[in-house]
């Protein structure tokens, strides 16, 4: 079976999950796009012989569309993320499946109500090898209980319209997620403390930042997130166990040598040093979708994550920490 697939959104994202599935995922078609950009919308539907429909609400009800992916900016998910479970249609949402919590548990009512899981957000990390072959370690228990991560998550740079608040709803959101599901519990509490500013880019960020989390059994984790380093693409994670320590080694498959010594390239942005990754998820996605089933991360991750960011921008302004407010888990996402 060949998964029709509706794209709501295609920016770099969209565009980007678009040629993945056009050259390299088996079983999959992008046969419907819409965008807030009507000419955006044309000249990608023309270049893969895609429909164009004038809006989103037409695309998920239409006949022709098996299964939704929404790459639209956060603000635009929850009315889409809402239409495509009441259409009954499987939806994969890029981060954040929403924006504040209150949006996330409309979404978690619905999708209940639907009596089936239909939502998969785009957290990444949880198909890239290097990280899954770090949860193995730590579900393995050979090193005991984490007591402690390290999470560092830097950009090269961010363009000028990035917002005070995106350092954690669009980028530390990432590491939120992976701390939950490599710990396979929730955060408790978050402070943010706030390092000497980068003298580079924008006076409007607080630029580096290092959130304080605390799991649900008292894990003590620390994310950097520094979104101007200048240059590199810079993910790293660290588990330190009862009996031994875990953390994700470099990226790259070769190393250079030569007369000024040994090296190797970074990545400099998601697509390069997350591209398998972003493979593996929308060809687990798709699969599941054509035997009916779900994959990847639920709505329940969504809002969790979106619970805690909300705590972490309030702890960018109050002193922390701030107790991070979640609903008791429904017993249709455990
Ligand atoms: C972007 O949206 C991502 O998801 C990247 O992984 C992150 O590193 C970047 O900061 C975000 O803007």
């Amino acid at each position: 079976m060949t998964v029709r697939i509706g794209m709501i959104g295609p920016g770099g994202m969209g565009r980007a999950h678009i040629e993945r599935i056009r050259t390299v995922i088996a079983s999959g078609e992008v046969v419907a796009v819409s965008d807030i950009d009507p000419g955006n919308a044309q000249r990608v539907a023309e270049g893969i012989g895609a429909k164009v429909f004038a809006s989103s609400a037409e695309l998920i009800a239409s006949d022709a569309v098996d299964a939704v992916m929404i790459c639209s900016y956060g603000p635009a998910h929850r009315d889409d993320v809402l239409a495509a479970i009441r259409a009954g249609k499987p939806v994969f949402c890029e981060k954040p499946l929403a924006p504040t919590a209150s949006e996330c548990l409309e979404i978690l009512q619905a999708e209940q109500e639907a009596g089936r899981r239909l939502v998969t957000v785009g957290f990444m990390r949880r198909f890239d090898p290097s990280y899954r072959q770090l949860k193995a370690i730590v579900d393995s228990g050979e090193i005991g209980e984490p007591l402690i991560m390290h999470s560092r998550h830097r950009n090269p740079t961010v363009p000028e319209r990035y917002t005070w608040d995106m350092a954690i709803n669009d980028t530390g959101i990432h590491d939120i997620d992976t701390m939950r599901w490599l710990l396979g519990e929730e955060i408790a509490s978050v402070r943010v403390d706030k390092p000497k500013r980068t003298r580079h880019r924008f006076p409007h960020l607080q630029d580096p930042l290092v959130l304080i989390l605390s799991s649900a059994s008292g894990v003590w984790i620390d994310v950097e997130i520094f979104v101007n380093n200048q240059h590199a693409y810079d993910i790293q994670c660290e588990v330190v166990s009862e009996s031994g320590t875990v953390r994700l080694s470099d990226q790259q498959l070769v190393e250079r040598t030569g007369a000024i010594g040994r090296s190797h390239l970074l990545t400099m942005d998601h697509n390069e040093r997350f591209g398998a990754a972003f493979v593996t998820e929308v060809q687990e996605w798709i699969s599941a979708v054509a035997r009916g089933e779900h994959t990847g991360s639920t709505s329940w991750d969504g809002y969790a994550a979106a619970c805690v960011c909300d705590a972490a921008v309030r702890a960018l302004t109050d002193d922390g920490p701030i107790a991070v407010d979640l609903i008791e888990q429904p017993a249709f996402y455990s």
